[in-house]
C-alpha cells in the first residue's frame, strides 16, 4: 500500500479499536458490531459509487472512468473458479435540469448494458442541496463499502482500491481524503467562506483539531454504518460531511485520515457561494445542537 496510513492518534479512535478488538463495548455498540460479523463473508464485497450531480455535463466521462476503476477492483479478487466478478454499482443523484437528466438516464441505461461489473442508476434529487441529494444516493445503495464522491472526480481514482481496503480489511468505518492545507481554495469569497467553517468546525463542532480537510470530495464508507447515519442525517446543503463525521466521533466509530493528492480543477465549481455563506454556518451550530440534545444514535 502506497498511501500512508494516517489513523488519527484521538481518543475517539483509541476507543474505536478497543471496541472492535475486545468487543468491550456492548449496549450502543451492538448494533453495530452484528453487522461487522455478517459481512464479507465471501471475498470481494460489492462496492457503490455515490455521485451528487448538478448540472454536470461531463458525467459521462467520469462514468466510464469510474466503471474502469470498479473493474479493476473487481479482478484483484481470484477464486478457485478465477476471478471474481462481483459487481458494483455507480448511483448518481441528479439535481439538474430535466432535458439534463433525461440525457444521463439514457445513456446510462444504454452504458449499463454493455457492462459486467457496474450498473449505474440515476436518481432524481430532492432539489434541496448536495447533502440531501447524499442522503437520497446513501438510503439507495446496497454496497458493503460506499463511497461519497464528487462528480469532477477530485482524487486520482486509483484510490479506490485503497480505501476499499481500509474498509474492508483494515477495520475503518470511515476513510476520508485529505488534501494538503495549503491548496488553492477558489476565489477569494469562496477562501474566506471556507477558513470560517473550518474554524467552526474546530472551534464549535469538535472542539479539537481532529482533521484539517472535512470537505474533500472523496470519502468512503462500511455500508452499513453510512446508511444509519443517512437516516438521522438533519443538514442537506454542503455541511453534510461534517455531520457524518461528528456523528461518527460520536458513535466512537473509527476514523482515517488519508493524505490526498487532488487532480487539478477540470471545470469551475457547481457550489453556490452566497446560498452557502447563509446556510452553512447555521447548519454547523444545528448539527453541535442535535448532538448535544437529541444526539445520534447508532
Ligand atoms: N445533486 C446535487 N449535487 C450538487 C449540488 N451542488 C453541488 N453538487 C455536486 O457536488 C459535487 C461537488 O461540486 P463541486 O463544484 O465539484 O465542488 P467544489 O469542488 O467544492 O467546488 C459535484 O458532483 C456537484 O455536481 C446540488 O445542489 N445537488
Ligand atoms: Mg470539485
Amino acid at each position: 500500500m502506497s498511501a500512508t496510513r494516517a489513523t488519527h492518534p484521538k481518543p475517539f479512535v483509541a476507543d474505536a479499536a478497543v471496541f472492535r478488538t475486545e468487543g468491550l463495548y456492548t449496549g450502543r455498540f451492538r448494533r453495530f458490531k452484528a453487522g461487522r460479523s455478517a459481512r464479507y463473508k465471501g471475498g470481494m464485497p460489492r462496492v457503490s459509487l455515490i455521485l451528487p450531480t448538478y448540472e454536470e455535463t461531463d458525467f459521462a466521462s467520469s462514468v466510464e472512468r469510474l466503471s474502469a476503476a470498479v473493474a479493476a477492483l473487481a479482478t484483484r479478487t481470484v477464486t478457485s473458479d478465477g476471478p471474481k466478478r462481483e459487481r458494483s454499482e455507480i448511483i448518481l443523484v441528479d439535481d439538474s435540469k430535466p432535458a439534463i437528466r433525461a440525457a444521463m438516464t439514457e445513456w446510462s441505461a444504454v452504458f449499463s448494458k454493455d457492462l459486467a461489473h457496474a450498473e449505474v442508476r440515476v436518481l432524481e434529487g430532492p432539489h434541496r442541496g448536495k447533502g440531501a441529494a447524499v442522503r437520497v444516493g446513501a438510503l439507495a445503495s446496497r454496497g458493503d463499502v460506499v463511497f461519497v464522491m464528487d462528480a469532477d472526480l477530485p482524487i486520482p481514482l486509483e484510490r479506490i482500491v485503497d480505501f476499499t481496503d481500509r474498509v474492508e480489511n483494515g477495520g475503518a468505518d470511515v476513510v476520508i481524503g485529505e488534501r494538503p492545507m495549503t491548496r488553492n481554495a477558489g476565489d477569494p469569497v469562496r477562501f474566506v467562506l471556507s477558513r470560517g467553517l473550518f474554524a467552526i468546525q474546530w472551534l464549535v463542532v469538535f472542539q479539537q483539531s481532529l482533521f484539517t480537510d472535512t470537505q474533500c470530495g472523496f470519502k468512503a464508507f462500511r455500508g452499513d454504518v453510512l446508511r444509519r447515519m443517512a437516516a438521522q442525517q438533519i443538514v442537506e446543503g454542503g455541511m453534510y460531511d461534517i455531520e457524518y463525521l461528528y456523528m461518527a466521533t460520536r458513535l466512537g466509530l473509527r476514523i482515517e485520515r488519508v493524505p490526498v493528492v487532488p487532480n487539478p480543477e477540470s471545470r469551475p465549481s457547481k457550489i453556490n457561494v452566497k446560498r452557502a455563506m447563509l446556510r452553512d454556518p447555521r447548519d454547523l451550530l444545528r448539527v453541535k445542537w442535535r448532538g448535544l440534545t437529541k444526539g445520534y444514535k447508532p
